[in-house]
């Protein structure tokens, strides 16, 4: 499906040029006013829909979001620079890169060091578990690998109970798939280009092992990708670019959601403010207080924006911490004991398996996934797994994967007042469950094939990376902390969008099935509570 460029996105994409040419840090009409009729936290997914069907609607919006604006080139003629030379755009706030491969054949050689400022991908240290999230107009969306998967029914279903799966099928899968823009790789190519060789090698290894393989649609433009191939178009996904951001290619919200909500002239964005503080006024609005930072980082001001109507995209990590703090500082002392709690990183786990010689993967390798080991049936041990890229440049007999495994533990978020931050109690027993799941899966493979893990990936000779995930999801659960279409209990006029409703695990990546949710409860709350 090709997003349709409607005049919406055509204004907003005018908007964010011109803030970017300007290198403003407010996007959209210049003379929004400070108290918008409804603000909005985050401008990933949950975000996005927010702001766009807000808009839509006639609302005057206010956006913040704590990273920059992604779309001004810089010295090298770039926005992003490349996973291979990572320099300062690559992390939020770091010193040294911090990739999720921590070495290659033990050889420090992947991460590099970097000078401070808000580059577009964060890593999240808690005790047990690190949590990698996109910063900038777009969160997640300018990061992720893009493979945009609605979940199977039956799992959905037994995630959120409460959800009518007949309507999300019919209606909000379909529409959040048609407004991201999803599409799929034409298998005939795919078949026969070399970039695609290394899924086609796990494919055959699995169905030694009597395994199944899907596609999986992406919101990387494939026809873009197909002309890389060609020689025709400037190289992204086949120039190795994805989790510091594509250049090219990509439909990341920038280009979808985000341009459109610009585009309906109601919807104003304030890049590099970080929302900190929440409180309720006396006649029932809220008022959000904001720093704005500089690119060094530094505070330069503090905001206050008020709204009557407040709606959180922040994402699992952000939006927890904020409505956590508010419980625990006692600004929202009416909100739910459920906040904070019920997140899960996906059952995701990292592996990789070494191949014989004679089984290459090769050089060149797209950074954008179509296929994944589909075991999802399997009623002894339910898993999906992605078959991820490592392109090197260079031959190197890897198959790599992101497994999503069906891991029934949660973890629980608390504030800490001595940091004035949150704490995630999650620890290794849990994670294990997860690796002990992929195991089962990937021992299978490894008999069937007589080939080995590989050692040398993850840092202390590990097989499995399961203390970091891609997907973080929980922390105001929908139908606990919230009510069944996220507005939050306690907190009259506050409403959640994003992950953090999605309670621990979705058995696939979640981007889809967080837009769709988005979708439901923006044409659940337009149509009921600004009717009132
Ligand atoms: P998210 O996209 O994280 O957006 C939250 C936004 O809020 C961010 O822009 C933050 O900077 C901003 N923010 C946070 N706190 C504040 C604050 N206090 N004040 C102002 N702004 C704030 O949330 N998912 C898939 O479905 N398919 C994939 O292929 C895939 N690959 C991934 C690869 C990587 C490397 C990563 C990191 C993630 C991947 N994901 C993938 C996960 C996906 O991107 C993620 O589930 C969504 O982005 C989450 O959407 P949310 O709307 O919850």
């Amino acid at each position: 499906m090709t997003p349709k460029l409607t005049r919406r996105h055509l204004l907003g994409l005018g908007a964010l040029q011109t803030a970017a040419a300007l290198g403003l840090t407010r996007i959209g009409r210049a003379n929004a006013p400070e108290h918008g009729t409804a603000l909005v936290v985050g401008t990933g997914y949950g975000g996005a829909v927010a702001a766009l069907r807000l808009g839509e609607a006639g609302i005057r919006t206010t956006v913040l979001e704590m990273g920059a604006l992604w779309n001004r080139s810089g010295p090298d003629g770039r926005v992003f620079c490349s996973t291979a030379a990572p320099d300062h755009r690559s992390m939020w706030f770091r010193t040294r890169t911090e990739a999720p491969l921590a070495t290659f054949l033990w050889l420090d050689v992947v991460n590099k060091n970097i000078s401070p400022y808000p580059g577009v991908l964060d890593r999240v240290r808690f005790a047990d578990m690190s949590v990698f999230v996109g910063r900038g107009v777009g969160g997640g969306s300018l990061v992720n690998g893009g493979m945009a998967v609605t979940p199977q029914r039956a799992y959905f279903s037994e995630m959120l109970p409460h959800v009518d799966a007949d309507e999300m099928y019919r209606t909000y899968f379909p529409r959040a798939n048609a407004m991201l823009g999803v599409n799929s790789i034409d298998p005939a190519w795919f078949e026969t280009t070399e970039w695609y060789r290394f899924s086609r090698v796990s494919r055959k290894h699995a169905a030694r092992a009597g395994l199944r393989t899907t596609f999986v649609p992406n919101v990387y433009d494939f026809g873009y990708m197909q002309r890389e191939a060609a020689g025709t178009a400037v190289r992204s996904a086949l120039g190795g670019e994805v989790i510091y951001g594509n250049n090219h290619g990509k439909r990341s919200l920038d280009r979808t959601y985000l341009a459109a909500a610009l585009g309906t002239g109601n919807v104003t964005i304030e890049t590099l403010h970080r929302a900190r503080a929440v409180r309720r006024e006396r006649d029932g609005t809220y008022v959000v207080t904001a720093d704005r930072i500089d690119l060094a980082g530094k505070v330069v001001e503090t905001r206050e924006f008020g709204c009557e109507r407040l709606f959180l995209g922040a994402g699992s990590l952000g939006t927890t911490e904020l409505l956590l703090r508010a419980r625990e500082t006692g600004a929202l002392p009416g909100l739910s004991d459920e906040v904070g709690r019920g997140w899960g990183p996906n059952g995701n786990v990292m592996t990789g398996r070494a191949n014989h010689l004679w089984d290459t993967v090769g050089a060149n390798q797209s950074t954008m996934p179509v296929m994944g080991i589909d075991d999802r049936d399997n009623p002894d041990n339910p898993v999906f797994a992605e078959i991820a890229p490592l392109p090197t440049g260079l031959e190197h007999w890897v198959s790599l994967y992101l497994a999503i495994t069906r891991n029934p533990e949660r973890g629980t978020f608390r504030y800490d007042p001595a940091t004035d931050g949150v704490r995630l109690d999650w620890n290794r027993a849990q994670s294990q469950v997860s690796a002990a799941s992929a195991k089962r899966l990937f021992d299978r493979i490894n008999a069937r094939n007589a080939t080995i893990y590989r050692y040398d990936l993850f840092g202390g000779n590990r097989t499995f990376a399961d203390d970091f995930t891609y997907h973080p999801l929980g922390g105001c659960v929908l139908g606990r902390a919230t009510d069944d279409y996220g507005r939050v209990r306690g907190a009259p006029g506050v409403y959640v969008t994003d992950g953090s409703l999605v309670p621990g695990s979705i058995g696939v990546n979640p981007f889809v099935t967080i837009t769709a949710l988005a979708e439901r409860t923006m044409s659940r709350v337009i149509a009921e509570d600004y009717a009132r």
